[in-house]
């Protein structure tokens, strides 16, 4: 065969091959029940001009576990994804963007991708009441992963007539979490992690830390102080962050890089004298902001966990300011965690406010273990030759990233630290919040899969990624700005370059 015949050969086969995977895919639903899987549609889509056309699979993972699916239909890559669900998840959202839930970045790389309710379904956020059912809590912590996994699975084999050459698992915030989860527990199942903003100690951070927030930011009264309106306020208090610690790095580069060495005086913002403007602070203001960047204490003052790490001003109206009729993220994360999530009994009508910081933390045990992403012992997913890149957002004031950098510490005790950099890796992202909420005032993109598959297939270990702004707010971003990130715990550094 001359060229031009070998090349019509190889497309012609190629179309078989495609037509045929989309024939599978239009009719998997008549064919024989699959074990795992409750199939509700599957059809091809070539009508969305940003993703390549796709076999959509809609249905259950018994026994309860709401999926979508998304196969290429041609150029498969082999390779299979899954994402992990952010917050209490309840939804599917397989278009989202960013960290969470997201599976179309994956798509168009050619992934075979499946995204997930994390096994129940809610409508609102915060909503954790579905969790008085202690086998729905159990898929939700870390069974959804392994369930998840052996579904897709059926249905590659259903669909490509083959196992994946290689599998990978990212998520942000709870699906960070269950990135974690993963490399602990179900260590031989994905090839590479990624972990974002992983909520690792979940019953301090929605037990400890989002009841002390509620608590700190009320008056004598019960009402808030730092309301919806305290947004105003916001840039006097990151200008003054920034003023202060930007430095402590040994770059002004507009981040805080070393938030462990940086101690915010409040005197230096003037007190408002009887006149409210937004470049002073009253009194309970600073008594309040105070406290959050300190972090819980109980009434002997032992510090019971994080505060909110300065330069993460920007975003707290995003997660924690709210009002009564209108509450915050954080309040309704809160209230759900408190009672349905943190305690192995759910207290009827317990509100979050009335946890006690010195009698009620014991009471958080026995759901940590299960829910709690912390066993350092990553011996297992090490011996397979799995990798892991954590990172997290050094300004999210919602999943603070302190329990990141003492969970990679942790794992560094265990295993020593040439084996943790071995396969571990984590990298801290300056100004970033949680997951992407709003642009960050550095660069703040990242193609962490690609980063992932270079150390997985090609051995190639991260030792910096580039971070950039493609963002278009250029008041507050600037747009030709790159970065490059580092392993913890080096720092990341800038230029205005292209
Ligand atoms: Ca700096």
């Amino acid at each position: 065969m001359g060229f031009l015949e070998i090349k019509i050969f190889f497309v012609g086969l190629f179309s078989v091959i495609s037509s045929d995977i989309k024939a599978k895919c239009e009719t998997l639903i008549e064919v024989d029940l699959l074990p795992r899987v409750q199939i509700s549609s599957s059809e091809s889509v070539s009508d969305r001009r940003d993703l390549p056309e796709f076999c959509q699979i809609k249905g259950e993972i018994r026994p309860n576990i709401g999926f979508e699916a998304r196969f290429p239909i041609t150029d498969w890559n082999g390779k299979y994804f899954q994402a992990g669900c952010g917050g209490y998840c309840g939804q599917i959202l397989p278009d989202r963007e960013t960290h969470s839930n997201a599976i179309n970045h994956a798509l168009r790389r050619g992934y075979a991708t499946i995204t997930t309710d994390g096994g129940h379904q809610s409508q609102s956020m915060g909503d954790a009441s579905w969790a008085t059912n202690h086998e729905v809590e159990k898929i939700y912590a870390s069974e959804v992963i392994p369930l998840t996994h052996a579904a897709a699975f059926e249905l590659l084999d259903k669909i490509y007539g083959r196992k994946p050459s290689y599998s990978y698992f990212s998520g942000c915030s709870n699906g960070g979490r269950l990135a974690a989860k993963a490399a602990q527990e179900y260590p031989s199942l994905f090839n590479g992690i990624i972990s974002g903003c992983p909520v690792l100690n979940l019953s301090g951070s929605g037990g400890i830390f989002a009841s002390w927030v509620l608590r700190a930011n009320l008056d004598a009264s019960g009402e808030i102080i730092l309301d919806e309106k305290f947004e105003d306020k916001l840039p006097l208090l990151e200008q003054n962050a920034i003023a202060q610690c930007d430095a402590l790095d040994g770059t002004i580069d507009g981040a805080i890089q070393k938030p462990q060495d940086c101690f915010i005086n409040l005197d230096q913002i003037p007190d408002c004298d009887g006149e409210e403007t937004t470049s002073c602070l009253t009194m309970d203001e600073k008594k309040v902001v105070r406290k959050l960047y300190d972090g819980p204490v109980n009434s002997a003052g032992e510090k019971l966990f994080y505060g909110i790490p300065p330069g993460s001003e920007r975003y707290w109206a995003v997660w924690h300011l709210g009002s009564q009729e209108n509450p915050s993220i954080g309040t309704l994360l809160a209230e759900g965690f408190l009672p349905f999530l943190g305690f192995t009994e759910d207290p009827d009508g317990f509100k979050a406010v009335d946890f006690d910081l010195d009698n009620d933390i014991s009471k958080l045990e026995t759901q940590g273990q299960l829910l709690d992403a912390m066993n350092p012992d990553l011996n297992a997913f090490f011996e397979t030759g799995g990798k892991m890149i954590m990172w997290h957002g050094q300004a999210d004031p919602l999943v603070l990233p302190d329990q990141s950098i003492a969970y990679y510490n942790a794992v560094i005790d265990k295993l020593g630290q040439n084996t943790t950099y071995e396969f571990f890796r984590l990298f801290l992202v300056p100004s970033m919040g949680h997951c992407w909420e709003l642009p960050a005032p550095l660069p703040d993109r990242m193609n962490m899969l690609k980063v992932l598959e270079d150390w997985v297939e090609n051995g190639s270990a991260p030792n910096e990624i580039a971070v950039y702004s493609d963002m278009v707010d250029k008041d507050k971003v600037s747009s030709t700005k790159r970065g490059k990130l580092r392993p913890y715990p080096k720092l990341a550094t800038y230029s205005d370059s292209d």
